[in-house]
């Protein structure tokens, strides 16, 4: 099995990320095929500061790295190193409809309110798509909320091979039971953002203890004093208590008996250690890989070269059955 993955350059990362989409990366690397990249291409469809951009993509690779992801076992590389993305993103985008483009709810998130939208923000996940099917992904561990696009990727897939002969493998998205849709700590009907202005509704992964101590203080509870889960009456408990299970490895069952009569700020406090716990040796290792940034940057280079062998292959037989006449031809 190959498994493919992307993470943004686009700021810190957050615990929605982690309990998402790393967690299930660290997981997967033992069994299959993996291929975790920064997609920074992605990050351009954004205004950006070209230096920030430089640090936050070797930030998100070191930060791979610091939750455990090995490059004995996974290749590791930048979007931008394997021109190929670019170049398939555009041949799909020739199969893509300005339709189902524009429904991606992601899409009329990003684009509401704003007066100049990009023709990246709108082929979004056309690139997203070409960033799996180069690498005949049979897996994709994601967030809830790039399903959509995933599904996309999938008519995509479904669209090309109809089209022009089976190329592409089919990808199947992985989303965590639990963990796939952590909610901001502040209005948890939203998820955990990068991008909310409000920073007291995530917690970084590599935020100081006290910060997260104060963080979940802060955090907003539901009506009535009783720690239970229930995601319709009590959305913002039931959040803390699967963030706390994760971090902790104790049931939800467990956590609800332990806090049931103890009241909001004892559980709070407790998951807070929690939290600290499971962060500490991530933050640990970040700390150390940001010291030695060379040893990153060889990572990304030899993973670029492995991705590159890849995604060569793919291409060849991408031009050859859409027509592309080649130098040799
Ligand atoms: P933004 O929050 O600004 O939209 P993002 O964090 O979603 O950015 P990425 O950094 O590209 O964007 O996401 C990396 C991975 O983390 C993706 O697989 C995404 O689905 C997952 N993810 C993001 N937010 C959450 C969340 N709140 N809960 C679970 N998974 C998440
Ligand atoms: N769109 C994703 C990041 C992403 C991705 C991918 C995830 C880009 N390319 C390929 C999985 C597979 C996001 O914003 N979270």
């Amino acid at each position: 099995m190959r498994v493919f993955s992307g993470v943004q350059p686009t700021g810190a990362l957050h615990l929605g990320n982690y309990l998402g989409a790393l967690t299930q990366f660290v997981r997967l690397q033992e069994d299959a095929e993996c291929l975790f990249c920064v997609v920074d291409l992605h990050a351009l469809t954004v205004p950006r500061n070209p230096v920030e951009l430089r640090r936050e993509t070797l930030q998100v690779a070191s930060a791979y790295l610091a939750c455990g992801i090995d490059p004995a076992h996974a290749t590791v590389f930048v979007q931008s190193h394997v021109p190929e993305h670019a170049e398939l993103a555009w041949i799909l985008g020739c199969i893509s409809t300005f339709g189902e483009l524009g429904r991606m709810t992601q899409f009329k998130d990003k684009s509401q309110n704003e007066h100049n939208v990009s023709l990246g923000l709108f082929a979004y996940p056309t690139l997203m798509a070409a960033d799996i099917l180069l690498y005949q992904a049979d897996a994709v561990p994601i967030g809830d909320d790039q399903k959509q696009h995933l599904e996309l990727c999938r008519d995509l897939t479904q669209r090309f091979n109809a089209r022009f002969g089976p190329t592409f493998t089919l990808p199947e998205p992985l989303i965590g039971q639990v963990g796939g849709r952590i909610m901001s700590l502040q209005d948890p009907v939203h998820k955990m953002s990068k991008s909310d202005p409000d920073s007291n509704s995530r917690i970084g992964l590599f935020e100081p203890a006290d910060i997260i101590r104060q963080k979940l203080r802060r955090a907003v509870t539901d009506t009535g004093r009783e720690v239970r889960f229930d995601q319709e009456v009590k959305p913002a408990v039931s959040n803390l208590l699967e963030i706390f299970s994760l971090c902790s490895g104790e049931t939800i069952a467990t956590l609800e008996a332990r806090y049931a009569d103890s009241g909001y700020a004892r559980f709070k406090a407790d998951l807070a250690e929690a939290v600290i716990a499971k962060l500490e040796p991530i933050q640990a290792r970040y700390r150390e890989y940001q010291a030695a940034e060379d040893v990153v940057r060889v990572t990304l280079r030899q993973g670029a070269e492995r991705a590159a062998a890849l995604a060569s292959e793919t291409m060849a037989t991408v031009r050859e059955r859409v027509g592309l006449l080649g130098p040799g031809d």
